[in-house]
């Protein structure tokens, strides 16, 4: 069984769109268990085993579960409204945004903004932004001067999962490294 792309389909409705398998998240980003499995069960295999496979191999480590596993949800990366409670947090000096080219022009004038999702996601090194923005076709990295964001108020979160977020970065902050990856 593909697991990959159960787990997709899982950040899917974790994520963006619960009412795809008829059940909804609390205020918190949480799923009943019960309910996310009879809810994919209806199309395909699926059971808690998978479940906990899934979360437990994830390369992200995009889900948790609550401490009775009778809940689960997304860390991060949701476009619908959840506060998965992050607190916040003091960044590094330096992060990273993985982006692609055609995307490039557009950052360079308006900054980087959340597009569909509830904050920019910021990497703590160079080479998870490369993968990042490999996603998007041929990677441009910008280096982020989250100390600076930081000391003139921006507020930043770490997902459990070690991804960066913060609301916005305007250009002033911003520096396309020049290299080519
Ligand atoms: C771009 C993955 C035009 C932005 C990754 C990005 C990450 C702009 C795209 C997580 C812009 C949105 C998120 C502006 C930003 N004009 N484009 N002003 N500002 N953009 O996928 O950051 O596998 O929503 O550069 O590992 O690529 O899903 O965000 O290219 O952590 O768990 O708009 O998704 O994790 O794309 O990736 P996305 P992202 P998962």
């Amino acid at each position: 069984m593909n697991l990959t792309k159960t787990s997709k389909y899982l950040s899917l409705i974790l994520r963006h769109r619960p009412e795809a398998v008829g059940i909804t998240l609390d205020e918190h980003g949480w799923a009943r268990v019960d309910e996310l499995i009879a809810g994919i069960k209806k199309t395909q295999k699926f059971n808690m085993d998978i479940l906990e496979e899934i979360v437990r191999t994830d390369n992200k480590q995009r889900y948790s579960f609550n401490e009775d596993h009778t809940l689960i949800r997304a860390n991060q990366g949701h476009s619908i409204p959840v506060d998965v409670e992050l607190p916040v947090t003091e960044p590094p000096e330096v992060l990273w945004h993985g982006t692609g080219q055609k995307y490039v022009e557009s950052i360079d004038q308006k900054g980087l903004l959340p597009k569909g999702r509830f904050y920019v996601h910021l990497s703590g090194d160079l080479k998870t932004a490369v993968n990042v923005g490999s996603r998007h076709g041929k990677p441009v990295v910008y280096r982020v001067d989250s100390a600076r964001m930081a000391a003139d108020g921006y507020l930043f979160y770490r997902s459990v999962n070690g991804v960066w977020l913060t609301k916005k970065v305007p250009v002033e902050y911003l520096e396309k490294t020049e290299r080519e990856y």
